[in-house]
């Protein structure tokens, strides 16, 4: 029997939102998209409000809202066969799920810093993200739209660490990682091989602002890396390649094989990323409010996020569960990186 469509509400300027309708699309899975940003009015509204959200049958067949890209994958993994999207190696699958996580929620902050806070790009964003609502309005109510969304995003720069003091480390990683991307699309398709794996997409989906959208990380992008502007708009719609088995990277000596560009990668995670998802979790136990941490020698402050302590909990879960001749590919892979420092003690 072919399934019904999943029913999914977001909108274009959602780095998740296009991070998961490419998702489907490659993994050929019917969809319908109602694009909003308040989600569908006569079905369940998530909570927290995410987008996307998608509206999933529950136990008793009514729909659930249910919201987070991450999971969802694996979810959809279970429910629909065929283009997996995880690599079938342990050890690959590992580091696929450590850079999809990179780019969820690291390279959001240079996706939310550029957004909202250069003058041209806080202006294109106020004028277009209001037309994303996909209703009719005109100049007076589109103007009107346009001060509350920028009202209500400029002063949450703060969430993401984004601050004259930590911009360097934000717009240098930017460019670090736009130049590590592109040289490993010089000899590769996608970063987990010629195939697409979890964190492809979830760079994909950031990418799409950065690249495509916002002008100054978008000219940025145009100099330093025009193989990834390339690469951004194919991801788009990826129905109609034909992944093989041999199409990974090589799994079984991942350690000797990894290129020099993912491993470059890794470090840069291991540099940028680790540090503050260990701060952060190391705030919370203690009850603070605020993490404090150096980032490239640059003084770090910002909120503390409950959900990244999640990230890293499940980032530990998975290591854990490895298989051990799998776990030590990992830590071969990953010695020296700094991303080693996940599976240590935490306080
Ligand atoms: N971890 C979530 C993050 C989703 C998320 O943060 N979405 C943003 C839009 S791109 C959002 O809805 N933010 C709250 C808001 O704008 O009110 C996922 O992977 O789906």
């Amino acid at each position: 029997m072919t399934k019904p469509p999943l029913l999914l509400s977001g909108v274009p300027g959602s780095p998740y939102t296009r991070k998961m309708v490419a998702l489907l699309r490659y993994r050929r899975i019917a969809y319908r998209l109602v694009q909003s940003g308040t989600g569908v009015p006569s079905l369940p509204m998530a909570k927290p409000h995410l987008l996307p959200t998608f509206y999933l049958p529950g136990p008793d067949g009514a729909l659930q809202a249910v919201t987070d890209s991450t999971p969802l994958i694996r979810r959809f993994e279970t429910e629909h066969a065929g283009r997996q999207v995880p690599p079938a190696d342990p050890a690959l699958a590992f580091v696929d799920a450590l850079l999809e996580d990179f780019a969820d929620e690291w390279l959001t902050k240079a996706m939310f810093h550029y957004r909202w806070t250069y003058a041209a790009d806080i202006q294109k964003a106020k004028d277009v993200l209001a037309s994303w609502l996909s209703q009719p309005l005109d100049d007076a109510a589109l103007q009107q739209y346009a001060e509350k969304v920028a009202d209500r995003q400029i002063p949450r720069l703060r969430y993401v660490g984004s601050n004259p003091t930590t911009q360097p480390v934000i717009e240098a990683g930017y460019l670090r990682v736009l130049t590590l991307l592109e040289d490993h699309l010089r000899t590769h398709r996608f970063l987990m091989g010629h195939r697409p794996g979890a964190s492809d997409f979830g760079f994909y989906g950031q990418l799409t602002q950065l690249v495509q959208f916002d002008p100054t990380p978008m000219a940025v992008a145009v100099a330093h890396a025009p193989r990834v502007c390339g690469w951004v708009a194919v991801t788009e719609d990826l129905s109609g390649l034909e992944p093989t088995d041999g199409n990974w990277l090589a799994a079984d000596t991942l350690s000797d094989s990894l290129p020099d560009s993912l491993r470059a990668l890794l470090a840069e995670v291991g540099q940028l990323y680790v540090p503050l998802l260990l701060a952060n979790a190391r705030a919370l136990a203690a009850g603070q409010t605020e993490l404090q941490t150096h980032i490239k020698g640059t003084i770090w402050v910002q909120q503390t996020f409950a959900y990244q302590a999640k990230c890293l909990a499940w980032l530990r879960r998975d290591y854990a569960a490895l298989p051990a001749p799998a776990r030590a590919t990992v830590d071969r892979i990953l010695a020296g990186t700094g991303c080693e420092a996940l599976f240590g003690d935490l306080p």
